[in-house]
């Protein structure tokens, strides 16, 4: 290590690298890893059900540079999920209950500085009925999965202990003053004379006032210092087009010399909510569109680097958004320094999610993590609201205990209360769902603001009718200022519908979902703004649908890269010219020429648009709420279609036109693509039997969204194929859950070949599991294919056909 370091003043620095990880304490299983890691990277996405939920142990050993010498010497965490405890040489240095806000432990007197030191971090993501999150739509991810710093500050420094804040509290008055307090500790064995000195700095670093005090600090001892700078004479603002950053530089001073310096942004922004019109921002109303954020990424779990978070905020800034939710817990400090620095108003919350739990543990716990998120993250301009209870009524706890409403209100009314408290000059939020707020028990009138999370849509109801849900709460309460805090519908890119529907999983219905819902509360004036849900796909490991343990709600997937709907809103959003053609259903197919009559839609600012088919125009369309659509004539193979309008595009879209192929999605209304290149067509039905299915995962297979869906109780299919010698494929999967061996038994006859002699799914492969055979048949006298299935008892079903002449 260099021993280059400033003699003087505070040194930080990451010691990321290098650590032992292992599953327990005795380390025998240790690997090398960096930090940030999480051990649940797959087991969180392996279809067993479950994850690690345990302790892990982390252990470093630090060689401290001697220049550091005579300094005090902090660890400082900016998060570990979810309760760690930190040892020194051995020594506890101490613990962290919460996941998801920072902490740092004094270590100066359990450090050596000759030789090395050995760190030792246990974490335990184990549930815990005293700490929050109880249960929630997100994965749980453990491990130290955020920087670690080594902090090193002279006797006499700002304090970094006041629940790992940055020690000086800096915000703007109406007066057009900047208002900085902080503290200051004095560890040495001698008082002190100290002078502190902020000054307020423009975003190129010129000086533009100071203020300074002195004050004598006992050997020991702390003292609080609080500034007021002169008024700033047309201050420039902070706002999301123009996102300036002050600074505020506080200097230390004692004994002739700068002991301490620390640097703090510092914006000029005012706002105002109003049940009535709605939000404002420095005196212009302006409606907040955003969309929420989780935290966690393909691959990596929730243990990213800085960049991969700060480029999420440049993501969703490029999307034309200025509001963002960090849903459901407070997130990287690198996030928020790039919220400021690039102008996105944050909603930031704890998390308090689905239930509390009775034990006053949980309830000390929820509130010391609002304070260590607020003093943490005070400093932000870019936050102008603190969440502290996200459906916090959805889950009834079972048994249910007697008072249990009383105390979510009590817990309600003190959140609310430490909010205050720790920050009068924000807003106070809460979510509610649209099942909640009705029965809420008061709790949603308790904070500043009440947001919505609504599926209309999705989860239940018409998309249609979410506007209509807004003027009715809006009238029920109409001095409550109302938020749409989520709203959203999942997407798999393999899925597609021409006529989709709602809990179809296909690209088609979240777009529609999307064009149909933003509209109208764009058209709400009442409404401060809304928030999708979500910008990317994350980790959730309760949860099947399409791709199991992920919510597929992301206007981008989990690996960050764009979803089509996402064009919907840059179009609605950016200044720019926005011309983006849909493509996530890039690959078609069909037989027969009415098939081949294609739908193709375009997002764009443009008002016009033109649309060219393999080098033919098809023709210009006035674009309406961001769209265009046409009906195209695509031929077999690779069909160019390019865009024209404000700027161009242009995709590609195979169309396979099948003739001695065949690919059915039985049961299914949606086509799907899958891995191998295949497009298994929607089934029309012709056939008779029922559409069944199921959104549970479908084991021994990634192609859920094939398996889930069935055809039960028809007779045959039949195809018209050339003669020939095929292939033919078939593929199940027991749907329903609780199937018992002996309740579905049935033979599958191909053109009088047995595939399945008296089959039974549940006994032969095992319910929600997928199984596949294929058998060689003829095809003679222009008889086509015919698959009978023979019911012996129960009903037949079917998954999946596929056929294929090989000669
Ligand atoms: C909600 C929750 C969120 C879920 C979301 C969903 O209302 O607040 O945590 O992920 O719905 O997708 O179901
Ligand atoms: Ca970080």
């Amino acid at each position: 290590m260099s021993s280059g370091v400033a003699a003087t003043s505070r040194v930080r620095y990451t010691i990321n690298e290098q650590w032992q990880y292992a599953p327990d304490r005795d380390g025998s299983a240790a690997i090398s890893v960096n930090l940030p890691h999480t051990w649940n990277v797959s087991d969180a996405f392996d279809k067993t059900p479950g994850y690690r939920r345990g302790e892990g142990w982390y252990r470093k050993s630090l060689r401290l540079d001697p220049a550091l010498r005579g300094k005090r010497l902090f660890l400082y965490f900016e998060g570990a999920n979810q309760v760690a405890d930190v040892y020194v040489n051995s020594h506890h240095a101490g613990r962290h209950v919460g996941g998801y806000t920072a902490f740092v432990f004094e270590v100066t007197d359990l450090m050596a500085w000759n030789g090395s030191n050995a760190v030792a971090v246990r974490v335990d993501n184990s549930h815990s009925q005293d700490i929050p999150p109880l249960n929630a739509d997100f994965t749980f991810y453990g491990g130290i999965y955020r920087d670690v710093w080594l902090l090193a500050t002279e006797e006499i420094h700002v304090t970094v202990t006041d629940h790992a804040s940055p020690g000086v509290f800096v915000r703007t008055t109406e007066r057009g003053t900047a208002h900085i307090s902080g503290t200051v500790v004095n560890q040495s064995d001698k008082v002190a004379r100290v002078r502190v000195v902020n000054r307020l700095l423009g975003a190129e670093g010129s000086e533009i006032t100071s203020t300074s005090s002195e004050t004598r600090i006992a050997a020991g001892g702390s003292e609080r210092f609080t500034h007021e700078t002169r008024a700033i004479p047309k201050p420039h603002l902070w706002s999301p087009e123009d996102p300036y950053l002050y600074r505020v530089r506080t200097e230390i001073h004692a004994g002739g010399r700068l002991v301490d310096s620390v640097e703090n942004p510092l914006g000029f922004r005012t706002f105002r909510f109003d049940a009535q019109n709605g939000f404002s921002l420095n005196g212009k109303p302006v409606k907040l569109v955003g969309t929420n954020r989780h935290q966690d990424f393909e691959g990596l779990g929730n243990a990213l680097p800085d960049e991969f978070h700060r480029r999420d905020v440049r993501i969703v800034k490029e999307n034309g958004f200025n509001f963002l939710r960090l849903a459901h817990y407070p997130q990287d400090p690198a996030l928020l320094e790039e919220t400021d620095r690039l102008g996105l108003i944050v909603w930031e919350e704890i998390p308090v999610v689905n239930l509390i739990s009775m034990s006053p543990a949980f309830a000390d716990n929820a509130e010391r993590m609002l304070t260590e998120m607020i003093r943490q993250h005070y400093n932000h301009p870019s936050i102008l609201f603190w969440g502290y209870m996200n459906e916090v009524l959805l889950t009834k706890p079972n048994p249910n205990p007697s008072g249990y409403y009383d105390r979510v209100a009590e817990l309600t009314r003190r959140l609310e209360a430490r909010a205050d408290a720790e920050d009068p000059s924000r807003a106070t939020v809460m979510a509610l769902s649209r099942d909640e707020v009705d029965t809420d028990y008061g709790i949603g009138d308790i904070p500043d603001i009440l947001g919505l999370n609504l599926y209309f849509g999705w989860y239940y109801e018409q998309i249609d009718s979410l506007g209509p849900f807004l003027d009715g709460i809006h009238s029920r309460r109409p001095k409550r200022p109302l938020i749409v805090s989520e709203y959203g519908a999942d997407s798999d890119e393999r899925v597609h519908a021409r006529d989709p529907v709602a809990f179809d999983f296909s690209s088609e219905h979240q777009q529609r979902f999307h064009r149909l819902s933003f509209p109208q509360i764009e058209a709400r004036r009442y409404v401060l703004g809304s928030a999708v849900w979500n910008q990317f796909d994350f980790g959730s490991e309760l949860r099947h649908d399409t791709k199991h343990a992920l919510n597929q709600k992301g206007l981008y997937f989990f690996n960050r890269t764009p979803k089509d709907v996402a064009y919907y809103y840059k179009a609605a959003l950016v200044k720019d010219a926005v011309l983006y053609i849909a493509r996530e259903w890039n690959r078609r197919a069909g037989s027969g020429s009415e098939d081949r009559l294609q739908p193709v839609w375009v997002y764009s600012n443009s008002d016009e648009v033109e649309l060219f088919v393999n080098g033919k125009s098809v023709g210009s369309r006035k674009v309406s709420n961001r769209t265009a659509e046409w009906t195209v004539e695509l031929r077999d193979g690779v069909n160019r279609v390019q865009a024209r309008g404000r700027g161009e595009d242009a995709v590609d879209i195979t169309y396979t036109d099948r003739k001695d192929v065949i690919a059915v999605n039985a049961g299914g209304h949606y086509s799907y693509n899958d891995a191998a290149g295949v497009v298994w067509v929607a089934d029309r039905g012709f056939v008779g039997g029922e559409a069944k299915g199921t959104h549970h995962r479908i084991y021994g297979t990634n192609e859920d969204a094939l398996f889930q869906v069935s055809r039960e109780g028809m007779d045959a299919y039949r195809f018209e194929v050339p003669d020939g010698t095929y292939e033919v494929t078939l593929g199940f999967a027991e749907w329903i859950r609780d199937q018992k061996p002996g309740q579905r038994v049935f033979t599958v006859v191909v053109n009088g070949v047995v595939a399945f002699a008296d089959l039974d799914p549940a006994a032969d492969f095992g319910v929600l599991t997928a199984a596949s055979r294929t058998v060689q048949v003829e095809v003679r006298a222009g008889e086509g294919l015919r698959i009978e299935f023979l019911p012996k008892i129960g009903k037949p079903a079917i998954a999946a056909i596929s056929a294929r002449r090989i000669y």
